[in-house]
């Protein structure tokens, strides 16, 4: 039985990945961190089978607690501060977490595996906001990297360590550059999340109007389902590599906005969306789509599910959770 041992265990593509792994008979072991995490229920109740183990990506020391106790053959490093709006008012902390806990990481696993660097394999959860202001349309894993946040300067410093432990050490390292994902689960802090939560609660009539920021950006969004079974793939690989995963189209904010209120009936939402400057980022990512070629050649990996159904997902389920906690 595989073991493997998953950071982020708590976020969307943290429950999603364990799922994932557990179906293929994997021990899967999780990194909580905190004294009273908020989030620890949510982990027991969903997938009791999951080991949880306590740590945090800033405490080297930790990390190689963890591993001593988890013993892992494979490793998915996707803990991270993720919100970008969030990592210009704490851009050092995501610096900390998001950037450095990647380091954190790498070498615990290196101390850990000793002269048997090989018998590990990592996963480093990067990100298509490392492109930032865009040098290629689409983007590939050869686009220079142009980030326009705390956030995403955070993860291009992971990539790259990634990067330079599987070419210094021999590790089996990959990169996953995963685009924009969502499902029920992503947080509501993130604006397709946002959107739909408030969209049902428009349609059962407990909300009147959504406020947002930048209704023309672009984003490439796909299924976290599908996307966790790309990071699975990458590292069933013979060696560690760099890979893109996306769907290869992008729709903007308002499309988003069509799409859902559309779900349940309605139009022109024109009335219901107002604008604030406070949602507004002081440097924006106007436009990402990646090509995912590469993902598709060697790892045998597509999207299985489209952006209609993908927007329908999420409005259904709001509405049932909306209106389970009405009644
Ligand atoms: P979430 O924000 O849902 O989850 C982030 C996870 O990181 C949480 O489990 C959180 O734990 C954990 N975490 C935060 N700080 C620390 C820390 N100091 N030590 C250990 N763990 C910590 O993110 P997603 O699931 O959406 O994304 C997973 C990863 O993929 C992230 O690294 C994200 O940056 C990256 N990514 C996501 C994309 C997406 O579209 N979803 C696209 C590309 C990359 P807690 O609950 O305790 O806060
Ligand atoms: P993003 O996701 O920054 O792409 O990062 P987010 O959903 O936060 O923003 C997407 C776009 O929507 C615009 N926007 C708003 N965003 C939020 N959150 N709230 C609003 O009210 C709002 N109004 C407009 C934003 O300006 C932006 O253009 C996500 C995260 O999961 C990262 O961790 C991950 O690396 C990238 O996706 C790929």
């Amino acid at each position: 039985m595989p073991t493997a041992l998953i950071t982020g265990i708590t976020g969307q593509d943290g429950l999603y990945l364990a799922e994932l792994l557990l179906s293929k008979k994997y021990e899967v072991y999780g990194l909580i961190r905190g004294q009273n995490n908020p989030k620890l229920d949510l982990v027991r109740n969903t997938l009791p089978e999951v080991k949880l183990i306590t740590g945090d990506l800033t405490d080297v020391a930790s990390l190689v607690r963890v591993l001593e106790i988890s013993n892992p053959d494979e490793i998915y490093n996707l803990g991270a501060i993720s919100f970008v709006a969030y990592s210009w008012e704490n851009a050092s902390l995501t610096s900390d977490v998001t950037g450095k806990g990647v380091l954190n990481i790498l070498e615990a696993t290196r101390l850990f595996a000793g002269d048997d660097i090989e018998k590990v394999r990592f996963y480093q959860a990067s990100s298509s906001e490392m492109f930032g202001k865009v040098q290629a349309v689409p983007q590939t894993e050869s686009t220079l990297l142009w980030p326009r946040s705390p956030y995403g300067v955070a993860k291009t410093f992971g990539h790259y360590m990634t990067i330079n432990y599987r070419e210094s050490y021999g590790m089996h390292a990959s990169s996953g550059i995963l685009f924009n994902h969502e499902s029920p689960r992503r947080g509501p802090e993130f604006v397709t999340r946002k959107i739909s939560q408030s969209v049902a609660r428009i349609h059962l009539g407990l909300q009147s109007e959504i406020i947002l920021g930048n209704l023309d950006a672009k984003r490439d969004w796909g299924f976290a389902g599908d996307y966790v079974d790309a990071m699975w793939r990458m590292l069933q690989q013979p060696q560690g590599d760099d890979y893109v995963v996306s769907t290869g189209e992008a729709h903007s904010i308002k499309e988003f906005l069509n799409e859902a209120f559309a779900v349940v009936g309605i139009s022109d939402w024109s009335k219901y969306v107002k604008q604030d400057s406070k949602f507004m980022r002081p440097a924006e990512v106007d436009l990402l789509i990646g090509n995912a070629t590469k993902a598709k050649e060697v790892l045998g990996w597509e999207p299985k599910v489209s952006f209609s159904e993908l927007v329908q997902m999420m409005v259904e389920s709001d509405v049932a959770q909306q209106q389970d906690l009405k009644t």
